[in-house]
Order: structure tokens, then sequence, then C-alpha cells
């Protein structure tokens, strides 16, 4: 056996072969935009039409959903100040059942859009190494930030951060179109303090892109139609359990796809 056939054995070859599907799996990429993105629900830019729809239907909580009761998909392109999404969603009842933003957000109709800046995986459920922005019906997107004083849990709306308007398509059967646009903030990220604080401290600003930047990203839909709980929940990448669990996406920047930055064609 030469040299070759004794580093290539079947198992070796199959094992190469399933993690190159496995990567295939977990990477998108995200084309510049050619023309100015109005965020208003209208997907009538030549961009939108020159990138490719990507599948929102695997199933992190509950049970399959019907077509008719949750379909989604979703394009992403981006330049240098922004991500823009555009999202076509099919979900038979939208309902908002707390009226606080930052109550049981993950219980009412929301979108979710995860983003780790640098790619780094990891913990981010209490600190800004990725966010988890839970965009609303009513467009307002809120994360946990850092906890109190006291320890308790700390929801904290950045609606500086996206820009989300959704409409009815106006031809049947009338799909949510949601189209979002987000400014993509590092790790150094932290809460802007009260107005009128004394301080050294500099408010955070958004990190500019660039083709090749690679980032950590996954999508997520939380569909309730009215039960007290979400009914499903929803996401781009299929999440591998770990003790029968798949909703990790809030706690660790881990189960991300990577989503690279790529200059027209
Ligand atoms: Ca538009
Ligand atoms: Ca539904
Ligand atoms: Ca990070
Ligand atoms: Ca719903």
């Amino acid at each position: 056996m030469n040299k070759f056939c004794s580093f290539f054995t079947p198992l070796k070859f199959v094992s190469t072969l399933l993690a190159v599907i496995t990567l295939n799996v977990s990477a998108l990429e995200a084309l510049r935009i050619s023309d100015k993105i109005l965020v208003d629900g209208l997907a009538q830019e030549v961009s939108w039409q020159q990138a490719k729809w990507q599948p929102l239907n695997s199933l992190i909580l509950g049970e399959q959903p019907s077509a008719d009761d949750f379909f989604g998909q979703f394009k992403v392109m981006w330049d240098e100040q922004l991500l823009y999404l555009l999202v076509e969603i099919t979900d038979d009842v939208l309902f908002d059942q707390h009226a606080d933003p930052r109550h049981l957000y993950w219980d009412d109709d929301c979108l979710e859009i995860f983003i780790d800046e640098d790619a780094s995986g990891g913990n981010h459920q209490f600190n800004f190494n990725a966010f988890a922005y839970h965009v609303a019906l009513d467009n307002q997107a809120v994360d946990i930030g850092e906890k109190n004083a006291d320890g308790s849990d700390n929801f904290v709306l950045l609606n500086d951060h996206i820009t989300s308007v959704w409409r009815r398509s106006e031809k049947s059967p009338n799909k949510v179109i949601w189209e979002v646009s987000v400014r993509v903030y590092d790790d150094n990220f932290s809460m802007p303090l009260k107005k009128g604080t004394p301080s050294q401290h500099k408010e955070s600003q958004p990190v500019n892109l660039f083709a090749g930047k690679k980032l950590g990203f996954m999508l997520a839909y939380c569909d309730n139609d009215g039960s007290k709980e979400r009914e499903h929940f929803i996401g781009s990448i299929d999440i591998k359990a770990v003790n029968g669990n798949k909703n990790l996406g809030y706690i660790t920047a881990d189960v991300f796809s990577l989503l690279t930055l790529v200059d027209s064609r």
C-alpha cells in the first residue's frame, strides 16, 4: 500500500467527506448590495433579486409546524455599514400578548437575529460577546444584557442596532415581508449611560463591514398563535441537541452558522 492509500483509508475518506458536508450546511454567504436598500417591507430593490433564498425551517422547540402555520425563508446581504435581511413569512395568526416589549418577548411572535461579530463562538447569555435580537411585531429589538446589580435578569432594548419594517404582501397569500437592517457591534459594546451621568465612557460604535469578513449568524422565528407560551421556534440551522435540547442559541454562539461577506459577482 503506498502512502496515499494508507492515508486515505475508506473510514478517513468518509469522515472527511462528512466534515466537508457539515461545514457546507452551516456556512452561508452574503452578497454585497448593488443598489440602495430602503427598509420599508417592500422587496423592490434590484439587490434582493440577486440574493438567494435560504431556508428557515429547522425546528428548535415544539412540533414541526404545517406550511400554513409557519413557513419562512430569508435573504441576507451587506454593505460597509449594515447587514440587510429580507424575510418572507407565512404565519396563520400574528400574536402579541405581552404589551411590555421586555416581558416574555420570546412568547410573542418575533423574528430573532443572532450575530457574533467576530465569529468567536462562546457564551453570550449575559454579555455582548454575541447578540440575540428579538425583533417584535412592533419592530422593537430586545436582548439580555449584563445582569442587574441584584443578580436579576436585565432585558434591554437595543433599538439603535436594528431598523425593522414589515408589511403584508399585496399579492395573495399576503405573506409577511420583513425587511431589516442591522448595525453590527463587536464584543466591546456596552449599554449607553443615562443622560447626565459624568463619565469618560464613550458611546459604542458599530463596526465597518468588508468583503471576506466572517461573522457568526443565525436567524429564527418564535411562532405563537394564541397559547401562553410559543408553539414553535424555528431556525436557519439544524442545531445538534445537547441532552435533547436544541434551544441553545440564546446562550452560546457556538451553534451559529459562519456567514462570509462577499462582493457581488
Ligand atoms: Ca425595500
Ligand atoms: Ca402560526
Ligand atoms: Ca464574539
Ligand atoms: Ca404566530
